[in-house]
């Protein structure tokens, strides 16, 4: 855990932000349950996720991409947004200005009431006609039919996230660069910031000038650029910087 010196310097720097972004990757829902990619528990069956998400593993098997993303739906349909999301959606409502930049597609952001939501890798309840390209969502786990097939044409329906491989919708990119480039502080929770171009937004807000401010439990290649580095759990460190910026902002107005 950080020293109370450097506590008190990053929750100073964070209460005059009025720009703060956040980059989430698996770590942060790590502690609802869900596996991370690079854990010791990422793995489904013999595969790496690498293997299974990207477009050539789902036109040579699309019933075992979609087993796997049928796994995973049940795992996280099972589980709850942890203190660390509960937190960012409370947070969204008392900066200036608030977004949030995630690379996880299990929407427990959203459970947890954040609504600035940038979704990088798309959404694992949505579904994309690969004939029409219209999306859907679709809540059904275990889904009655794998692979699933669009209800109007017939033809396979893909989950709506982006596979290794495959560009970022450039829209959601451009946005995220933005945020980056703009914010004041930007804290990067829970990702090993392997993966591009994501791992990219916070050396953008460094070059920016932006505070950067990462916790997750193991070193990065990110840790070496970072102004603060909270090595810990997220859904721990989370509580005690929210309970120390409250303190500060409360002593300010006595
Ligand atoms: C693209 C959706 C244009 C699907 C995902 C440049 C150099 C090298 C390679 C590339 C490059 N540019 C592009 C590439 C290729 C590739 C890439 O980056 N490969 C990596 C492996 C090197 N990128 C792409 O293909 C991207 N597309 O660039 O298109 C293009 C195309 C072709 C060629 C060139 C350019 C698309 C990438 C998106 C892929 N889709 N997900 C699905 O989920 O099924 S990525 C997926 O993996 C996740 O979304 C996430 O992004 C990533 C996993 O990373 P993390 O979230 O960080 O999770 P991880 O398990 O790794 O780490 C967890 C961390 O949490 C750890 O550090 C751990 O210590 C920590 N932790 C654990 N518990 C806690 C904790 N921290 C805090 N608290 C805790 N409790």
């Amino acid at each position: 855990m950080a020293s109370k010196s450097e506590l008190k310097e990053l929750v100073d720097a964070l209460r005059r932000a009025n720009r703060v972004a956040v980059l989430t990757g698996a770590g942060i829902s790590a502690e609802s349950g869900i596996p991370t990619f690079r854990g010791e528990d990422g793995l489904w069956k013999k595969f790496r996720a690498e293997e299974l998400a990207t477009p050539e593993a789902f036109s040579r098997d699309p019933k075992l991409v979609w087993e796997w993303y049928d796994w995973r739906r049940g795992i996280i349909a099972q589980k709850k947004p942890n203190p660390a999301h509960k937190i960012l959606a409370r947070w969204e409502k008392s900066f200036p200005a608030f977004s949030l930049i995630t690379q996880n597609i299990d929407g427990l952001h959203q459970k947890a009431g954040s609504k600035n939501i940038s979704e990088l890798h798309g959404n694992i309840w949505k579904v994309r006609c690969t004939e029409e390209g219209t999306v859907t969502e679709n809540y059904e786990t275990p889904l009655k039919e794998i692979p699933p097939r669009c209800p109007s044409c017939g033809a396979l329906l893909r989950p709506h996230v982006v596979w290794f491989g495959e560009s970022l919708s450039s829209s959601v990119l451009n946005t995220a660069f933005l945020i980056s480039s703009t914010c004041n502080v930007m804290f990067v929770i829970g990702t090993s910031a392997v993966v591009q171009p994501a791992a990219s937004l916070p050396l953008t807000a460094a070059k920016s000038g932006a505070k950067v401010v990462e916790i997750n439990t193991d070193a990065t290649p990110l840790t070496s650029y970072a102004d603060f580095s909270i090595k810990g759990k997220a859904g721990e460190i989370l509580p005690k910087i929210d309970k120390e910026l409250r303190a500060l902002i409360k002593s300010l107005r006595n």
